[in-house]
């Protein structure tokens, strides 16, 4: 019994990936899992060439995935964590530091029916190594905050259908090539109201390498600055 118990506790250490679960608008929780194109398992992502890398396993359509309506300007919140609902563990276990980062891609259409590939990603956040000398990183934040973390939609960015995409990277084996792990989740949004910027974009996959400074990386030398990849943020 006991030995059984240990090997269910260690697995579930091995398994302890995560996915985004909740998206808040100006404070208000849209509810379990809506708008959001759900992923087969928690699992990462782990190459950067794979179409995964733009909404996830299965991301590339969303048909059966409400939109939900933001208006430009507005405080969004993305709620990260490992297993179903909030069940009071942490939200990201404790061993997965790195970056979070979120862009946005206006569909050409319907989000319902874009598949986010090509050069149309503008990064409207990104957060990472916060203090080097307690090598604080933004998933420690997130974890102390219930897996939440929170930005703003730029207010001239043009009203439409887009995607939303968040992105935790884990770098706690990101020394050996191929080690970062990506967690992605994608909302589908209707932005409303906005301006008419033209913001800078890049494609997913496309503008990360394995080689990245951000990506292939010992984050466990006392690294004292960290360049997340994917370039700068635009805050409109
Ligand atoms: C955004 O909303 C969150 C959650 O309601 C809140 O904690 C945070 O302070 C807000 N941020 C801004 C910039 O208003
Ligand atoms: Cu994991």
């Amino acid at each position: 019994m006991k030995s059984a118990l240990v090997l269910l506790a260690s697995t579930a250490i091995a398994h302890a990936h995560f996915t985004l679960q909740y998206i808040w608008v100006n404070g208000a929780d849209q509810g379990h899992n809506t708008a959001l194109r759900i992923p087969p398992t928690n699992n990462p992502v782990t190459s950067v060439t794979s179409a995964d890398v733009a909404c996830n396993v299965n991301g590339q359509s969303g048909a059966s995935v409400s939109t939900v309506s933001i208006p430009a300007g507005a405080n969004i919140t993305l709620e990260w964590h490992q297993h179903d609902q909030r069940t009071g563990e942490d939200a990201i276990s404790g061993g997965h530091k790195g970056p979070a980062q979120v862009y946005i891609a206006k569909a050409p259409s319907t989000a319902a029916s874009f598949n986010g590939q090509g050069t149309v990603w503008t990064k409207i956040y990104s957060s990472g190594l916060l203090n080097p000398s307690s090598q604080q990183w933004a998933t420690d934040v997130i974890n102390s905050n219930g897996g939440k973390h929170s930005l703003t939609i730029p207010a001239s960015l043009p009203a439409g259908e887009y995607l939303l995409r968040g992105e935790i990277i884990a770098l706690h084996v990101a020394q050996s090539s191929g080690g970062a792990q990506f967690y992605i989740g994608c909302a589908q949004v209707k932005i409303t109201g906005g301006g008419s910027a033209n913001p800078p974009k890049v494609a997913l996959p496309g503008a990360y390498k394995a080689t990245d400074p951000g990506i292939l990386v010992n984050i466990y030398n006392n690294l004292q600055s960290y360049t997340a990849p994917g370039g700068a943020v635009w805050s409109g």
